[in-house]
């Protein structure tokens, strides 16, 4: 018997496997409940007085060997496989947090969506300016009253650097470089020096829009307008009230119809129903020179919008200053918006 236990003793010493199941059935052959070691220590209680030490010291050691074999065998086993390095892979993914974007960059999307179903691109320029793009070719010469209407933030340094005070400044470049068919609007960041309160800020966002060719008419910026208002607000009843800025001529502002069905609708509209939300214009023929575009030949509306307004109406946003604090607990509502 202590002979048969000592082979089994140099097999398991020698035994080695790298499989889980031939190593499962290693233990239960010899630790498992009817396994060869609850069978030798059965046999404990018929060996003769005189061979009871030696056997108890070879069962122990060869019970120490198994388990000893078994624990190091599945130690590696679990070193090298993926389980071991990576965790349970079939376990079900961390969910992953999702950002949401900033309600101006939503509406802006959307502007620059709609425009872009019928024709019009994208066209972007530098929020630092020279005095020619952002006043002079725009028909705003020097001690003109009109530069008065937007306080501007010049470069200490230099009068004739500045930041542009509206995105119009990208479209006198787009008109520089490229002549009629045009169908351009332009989004971006414009900064105003005006007194910090509540409700006003150095920086606010626009899109401006610009349509040149020939025979262009007010008629079609009007059937523009109503196309984008349609779309972006689900309402196309509009009404243009004259109006002036030193670019175009005639010029106009927008309203649109918004309807006096809720309580909001009253307070947002101050009991008319009626919304402003754009202006715009023939683009004035000294413009179209400026930017080397023959005024004989070539006609253009001209249209803008600030994106912060109608990012506040749309989203029934109380206060301007939320647009700019990034505050997570305002920005993460806007996950399920576009
Ligand atoms: C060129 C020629 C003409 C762009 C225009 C407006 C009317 C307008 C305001 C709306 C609210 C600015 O964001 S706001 O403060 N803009 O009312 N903008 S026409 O006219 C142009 C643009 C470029 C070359």
């Amino acid at each position: 018997m202590i002979q048969t236990i000592k082979e089994h003793l140099v097999e398991v010493e020698k035994f080695a496997s790298t499989s889980k199941e031939e190593i499962e059935t290693f233990r239960i052959k010899y630790l498992g409940k009817k396994g060869l070691l609850n069978t030798f220590f059965a046999e404990f209680k018929n060996v003769p007085i005189d061979q009871k030490k030696e056997f108890g010291q070879v069962i122990n050691e060869l019970k120490s060997a198994a388990t000893e074999k078994v624990n190091a065998l599945k130690e590696a086993l679990e070193s090298q496989t993926e389980v071991g390095k990576y965790g349970d892979l079939t376990r079900p993914g961390e969910p992953m947090e999702i950002g949401a974007r900033h309600p101006i960059s939503i509406v802006k999307n959307r502007i620059i969506d709609i425009f872009s179903r019928i024709g019009f691109n994208v066209s972007e320029g530098p929020e630092i300016e020279d005095d020619w793009h952002n006043f002079t070719a725009l028909n705003l010469p020097e001690y003109h009253p009109a530069r008065d209407m937007q306080d501007t933030f010049f470069i200490q340094t230099n009068p004739d650097i500045l930041l542009r005070t509206h995105t119009s400044s990208v479209q006198v470049r787009y008109m520089e470089s490229h002549q009629p068919p045009i169908r351009t609007i332009s989004p971006g960041r414009v900064y105003r020096n005006e007194a910090i309160s509540a409700r006003s800020h150095c920086f606010f966002h626009q899109v401006e829009g610009l349509y040149v060719d020939k025979n262009v008419s007010f008629a079609d910026l009007k059937q523009t307008l109503q196309y984008f208002t349609s779309e972006m607000f689900g309402k196309s009843k509009i009404r243009l009230r004259p109006s002036y800025f030193p670019f175009t001529e005639p010029s106009a502002e927008v309203d649109v119809y918004w309807g006096l069905e809720t309580e909001t609708d009253y307070r947002m509209t101050k009991g008319t129903g009626w919304l402003e939300i754009m202006g715009c214009g023939m683009i004035d023929p000294n413009v179209l020179r400026n930017c080397g575009i023959d005024p004989e030949v070539y006609s253009g509306f001209a249209f803008g919008m600030g994106i912060d307004r109608i990012a506040l109406l749309l989203h029934q946003i109380s206060d301007i200053r939320l647009l700019s604090e990034n505050d997570v607990r305002f920005l993460e509502q806007f996950k399920s918006a576009l």
